[in-house]
């Protein structure tokens, strides 16, 4: 597998998730400023022209939320996904999608101080933070004893929200992500 990465991006996010995997792969390094996501083929792996992208075998992958999914798949052996048929995975399938469907966009508005208006797909972000608090519960992580992508995914966004200074202000969400950052392959942006 290849994973066209920089440290500065979201594609810390992916590596993080295959270091957990226990996955073998090559870091394709690709610079922002020289706008190595914009050539033409980089393109042809992601035509969005961003960070990340994943390609394994013939197989090309873009978007973070699709790729962590992926990979849960493709290493059952590291459990980080409730399989198909197992009740949890109704559960597991929406916290992914929340992950970048809500929770990310209500993140960007608050830090970038946007209204968010009922119109949006999305809540404003003390609701989102209800959410992830109630399905954090106890923890330790998303599904009780087990980590899985979601942690990954839902962690990663206030894991960056933390590294640009903003605290929650919510202690049971701030002792789930000083767990997830003491896992020994967490995410590390800039590295
Ligand atoms: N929803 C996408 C977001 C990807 C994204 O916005 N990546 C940023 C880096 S953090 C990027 O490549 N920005 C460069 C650009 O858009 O020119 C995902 O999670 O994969």
């Amino acid at each position: 597998m290849k994973l066209y990465y920089n440290p500065k991006s979201r594609a810390a996010i992916t590596k993080w998730m295959l270091d957990e995997c226990g996955a073998t792969y090559d870091l394709v390094p690709i610079s922002l400023e020289k706008r190595e996501h914009k050539a033409p083929e980089f393109l042809k792996i992601n035509p969005a022209g961003k960070l990340p992208a994943l390609v394994d075998g013939d197989t090309r992958l873009f978007e973070n939320a699709a790729i962590c999914l992926y990979l849960a798949d493709k290493f059952p052996e590291a459990r980080l996904a409730p399989r198909i048929g197992e009740p949890q995975r109704g559960r597991y399938l929406s916290l992914m999608v929340y992950s970048t469907s809500q929770l990310e966009p209500s993140m960007g508005d608050h830090l970038m101080k946007l209204e968010t208006g009922p119109q949006r797909g999305w809540t404003d972000f003390a609701t989102a933070m209800d959410v992830i608090e109630g399905e954090v519960g106890d923890g330790p992580y998303l599904f009780g004893d087990r980590f899985t992508a979601a942690d990954v995914m839902i962690g990663s966004m206030f894991m960056w929200a933390r590294l640009w200074g903003n605290a929650t202000g919510r202690p049971r969400l701030e002792a789930y992500i000083d767990r997830l950052q003491a896992r020994p392959h967490a995410m590390k942006m800039g590295k």
